[in-house]
């Protein structure tokens, strides 16, 4: 499976072109309509106001409501970019933005707002993941979901599933959405921007999926979270807090009737256990701020920098859509590599139920 995408924010038109999706995916324009809808701007007060309306058209590989096999091109098209925004702080790098570093590696700038850097990129990423969704669920029954696993400073004291989606958030504790809001609301008047955490689950993942050295399954993950924006650290189950524990307490004893915890994440040796895949990660505070900083022109020379525009003062708030998406994405490429290596025959000890999980 390949993705690419292409447009930039304030170009006519961001796009995807989707390779080896397997002929016969049912794909109805809801299933578009529904994550892309949960990913865009403008839904709620906290985050970018820009309101696009996130049309997907359908270019190819699509009949009749089924992928065809052949290559799937999508497109939507930009409608609310406004570049004039943009026009204070076009010869100047805002401290922390990969402005600076797409200068120094290209020499050339679209002064547009981030262009490719932008969040915007990443609708076509949910819009990819829409497919291998649909086929994850379709073939083998898998579930992959998210939820906002911290907010700066708070973190939620309960988890219930139900509520993840009634709030703006995709936070777990209803107790706790106030709190947010109000944290929120005084952040924004501040200028200032916030960093989060974002936990996604694969449940449903058979055993045996995930190359053992090059292509380890943790491996593509991380490397398919790193490369959403603004990503700074990317965890596999217990992740960085397995420094602290001893092997009694991390490792996950198994009984025929299950595993009976998931410190691992669901993955050893790169390969799927057969438990829920858990991963998650930390998105860094957006850096197109309205409090002035220090930094420099393309001349090198000291300015201050202001920033206006529509600005997410928390893009972690929507980046739950977008980690799923990679996470189906990564699941379906590695189901596709061992199926063609292995097919079924991988699977020769007795399989030991998912069991328990922490959530
Ligand atoms: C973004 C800045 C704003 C956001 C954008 C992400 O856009 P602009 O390029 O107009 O300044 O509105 O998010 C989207 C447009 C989107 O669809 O996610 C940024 O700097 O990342």
């Amino acid at each position: 499976l390949s993705v690419s995408t292409f447009g930039e924010s304030h170009g006519p038109a961001i796009g995807c072109v989707i390779d080896g999706v397997p002929p016969g995916i049912a794909i109805a324009p809801e299933q578009f309509r529904h994550d892309l809808d949960r990913r865009a701007t403008g839904k709620s007060r906290h985050t970018s106001q820009r309101h696009e309306t996130d049309e997907i058209e359908i270019l190819s590989g699509v009949y009749q409501g089924k992928t065809t096999g052949t290559a799937l091109a999508l497109l939507i098209r930009n409608t609310d970019a406004r570049s004039k925004d943009y026009a204070d702080i076009d010869a100047q790098f805002r401290p922390g933005h990969a402005d600076y570093t797409y200068w120094q590696k290209y020499g050339i700038r679209d002064p547009n707002g981030g262009g490719r850097s932008s969040a915007r990129e990443t609708t076509m990423r949910v819009a990819a993941g829409v497919i291998a969704k649909a086929w994850l669920a379709q073939q083998f029954n898998i579930t992959v979901r998210g939820y906002l696993s911290q907010l700066g400073p708070l973190k939620p004291r309960q988890h219930d599933w139900q509520v993840v989606e009634t709030n703006p958030f995709f936070w777990p504790d209803p107790d706790m959405v106030t709190e947010l809001e109000a944290y929120m609301d005084a952040l924004r008047k501040s200028g200032d921007s916030i960093g989060a955490a974002v936990t996604v689950v694969a449940e449903g993942v058979p055993p045996g999926w995930g190359e053992p050295i090059y292509g380890k399954l943790d491996a593509e993950i991380a490397l398919a979270m790193m490369s959403i924006n603004a990503v700074k650290g990317v965890e596999i189950g217990d992740g960085f807090a397995a420094i602290e524990q001893k092997g009694s307490e991390h490792r996950d004893e198994m009984r025929p009737d299950g595993f009976l915890s998931n410190h691992a994440g669901g993955i050893l040796g790169g390969i799927s256990t057969g438990q829920t895949i858990r991963t998650r990660i930390a998105i860094k505070p957006t850096s197109s701020l309205r409090l002035p900083g220090q930094t420099v022109n393309t001349q090198g020379e000291p300015v201050e920098v202001i920033t206006k525009g529509r600005h997410d003062p928390c893009v972690g708030i929507r980046a739950t859509p977008i980690a799923e998406a990679m996470l189906a994405l990564v699941l379906m490429d590695q189901a596709m590599r061992h199926r063609a290596q292995c097919g079924d025959v991988g699977v020769v000890a007795p399989r030991i139920p998912a069991g328990t999980d922490q959530e």
